[in-house]
């Protein structure tokens, strides 16, 4: 069979497609599971985003797919239900399988939509059953982790097991199925590869205990080198490691690292996402090895530098340093110093807005990005489906904003006790304007070329709605403010 995946070309304030275009992990993961007969093709629609009509129309005419399949976050499930009148005027018959995040977690509100089959959760093999039972046209009343619909209602079939990701229970990833070219960070083209899955920590904010409950499992060393090998053979120069959370087990990233240094795959460059207490914890050890096997920027996931916070984000184990065996506080400083000691750059994950927070606290943590993050990523509470937080927001009715597709982190959509949502939204977005210009000497070190071309670009998106009449402060940073937000209002328009 043909069997068409798409993933959607919403895209949020840090990620400007004109310095970032991340591949999405999870469509070449089931291209490359399904029985190998099937012809997939793989299309990120971010590398299109101002063509994704003509792009998917395209696609349709020259593939003919019979199965179509959509992966959606919560901010792109509009984008999404677009996506599925396109495809479905231009075949009524194809089969429409929707999966990912916002499917699994907010199921319901895809039996509105005409679809004839949500994933829940993990995809491979769920998917990989759901084609055979379409192409043999047998029943999909016994493959667990479907959902389907039955006439006028809906059906859902048990949950399955998360994958113990054991021996070659999964297969990896089939990149040769991407029929889009363009993925790049920073002017070098980017892959994402998995070495692990899961998390057993609970986050009150954080959709993956929900998507998958507390677990980790981990690929084999093999595996996780032959990924590697496969994204730098398809061109990759840097790789984002894109686990849960990949320092659960700092022994066995520890152990990670010196594979990819005897593997000889250290001449690239990794991005990892990490956790405050483990960084600094292990950092003596773990981060030379870091270091040493290409680890360049850090997204640390400090998420607010005050207790109170940290409590009500349910974040505080997570940002706790250690000595002699001893609780000593928050463990945010000590990271930032392992990993800049160790020449590596900190992506600072933070979140302001949490119901607490007055102009102080957040001023608080802004000022702390200033002055230690090298690259700010200050994002806003937002209530994902199902997350502990999203009850917490409704039951104190802090949220203000129920438009999902402005759900992207970056559009402040509650408020807290004290401070409307606009306000905290221009507190933050002022702020970070500025960091983000600081780091451009340290990009243009490293890509030079890309950032002499493109860095314009950049501060062109960073410092949209801003006129000449505000650059010479004849205008006030609040009607600045108001034009951005118009702006990225008609960016959500992608279809
Ligand atoms: C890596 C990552 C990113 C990367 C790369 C994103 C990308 N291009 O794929 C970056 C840093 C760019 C990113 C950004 C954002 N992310 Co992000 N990201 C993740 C993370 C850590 C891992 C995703 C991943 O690749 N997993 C590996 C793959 C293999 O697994 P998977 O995606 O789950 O796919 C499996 C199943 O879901 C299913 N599946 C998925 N799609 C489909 C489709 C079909 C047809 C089928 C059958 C099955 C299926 O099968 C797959 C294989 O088992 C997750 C999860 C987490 N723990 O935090 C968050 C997560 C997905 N991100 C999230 C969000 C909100 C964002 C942002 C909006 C803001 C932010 N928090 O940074 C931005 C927006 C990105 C953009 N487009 O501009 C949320 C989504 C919440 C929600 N309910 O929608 C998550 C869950 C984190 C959270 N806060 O809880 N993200
Ligand atoms: S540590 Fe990270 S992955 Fe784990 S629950 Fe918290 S935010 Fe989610």
């Amino acid at each position: 069979m043909n069997v068409l995946l798409l993933s959607m070309p919403d895209s949020f304030e840090h990620m400007p497609p004109v310095a970032i275009r991340m591949p999405n992990g999870a469509l070449p993961s089931l291209a490359g599971n399904v029985d190998p007969h099937h012809c997939v093709a793989v299309a990120d629609l971010i590398l299109v985003q101002r063509q994704v009509r003509e792009t998917v129309t395209r696609i349709i005419r020259e593939l003919d797919p019979e199965v179509v399949g959509l992966s959606i976050m919560t901010f792109q499930r509009r984008t999404a239900a677009r996506i599925i009148e396109v495809v479905r005027a231009l075949r009524p018959t194809v089969k429409i399988v929707v999966g990912g995040y916002d499917p699994s977690l907010a199921p319901e509100a895809y039996e509105e939509m005409d679809v004839d089959y949500l994933v829940r959760s993990e995809g491979e093999v769920t998917f990989r059953e759901l084609l055979r039972a379409v192409e043999q046209g047998s029943g999909v009343d016994r493959i667990h982790g479907l959902s389907y619909r039955n006439g006028e209602s809906w059906v859902h079939n048990p949950d399955r097991s998360p994958h113990r990701l054991e021996a070659s229970e999964i297969r990896l990833p089939n990149r040769d199925a991407r029929v889009l070219k363009g993925y790049t960070l920073l002017g070098r083209q980017v892959d994402v590869i998995e070495t692990s899955r899961g998390c057993t920590y609970d986050c009150s904010f954080c959709s993956i205990i929900e998507m998958r409950g507390r677990n980790f499992h981990t690929y084999s060393f093999d595996r996780v080198l032959a990924d590697i090998c496969d994204a730098r053979d398809h061109g990759a120069r840097t790789i984002f490691l894109v686990d849960d959370n990949i320092t659960l087990n700092v022994r066995r990233f520890e152990a990670l690292c010196e594979a990819i240094i005897a593997a000889g795959l250290h001449k690239l460059d990794y991005f990892v996402q990490a956790m405050t207490s483990a960084i600094a914890n292990h950092g003596e050890s773990l981060a030379p090895l870091m270091r040493r096997a290409g680890f360049r920027y850090v997204f640390l996931g400090i998420e607010n530098v005050l207790e109170g916070d940290l409590e009500f984000l349910r974040a505080s184990a997570k940002n706790t340093t250690r000595t002699n065996g001893q609780n000593t506080g928050n463990a945010t400083l000590k990271a930032i110093d392992y990993l800049h000691r160790n020449q590596m750059y900190v992506v600072g994950g933070l979140i302001v807005g949490s119901p607490g927070d007055t102009r102080e606290s957040i001023e608080a943590n802004l000022e702390f990005a200033r002055r230690y993050v090298d690259w700010p990523y200050i994002q806003h509470p937002t209530p994902y489906p199902r997350t502990p937080m999203t009850k917490d927001f409704r039951d104190q009715g802090l949220i203000m904003n129920e438009k999902l597709e402005e759900y992207d982190g970056t559009t402040a959509v509650v408020r807290t006790e004290h401070l409307p949502a606009e306000q905290v939204e221009f507190m933050r977005w002022k702020a970070e304007r500025w960091m983000k210009v600081h780091h451009i000497p340290i990009a243009l070190r490293h890509d030079p070329r890309f950032v002499l071309f493109q860095g314009w670009k950049m501060l062109a998106h960073t410092f949209r709605g801003s006129s000449i009449r505000s650059a010479l402060g004849m205008e006030s940073e609040k009607k600045v403010f108001e034009r951005y937000r118009a702006i990225r209002r008609t960016e959500r328009e992608y279809l």
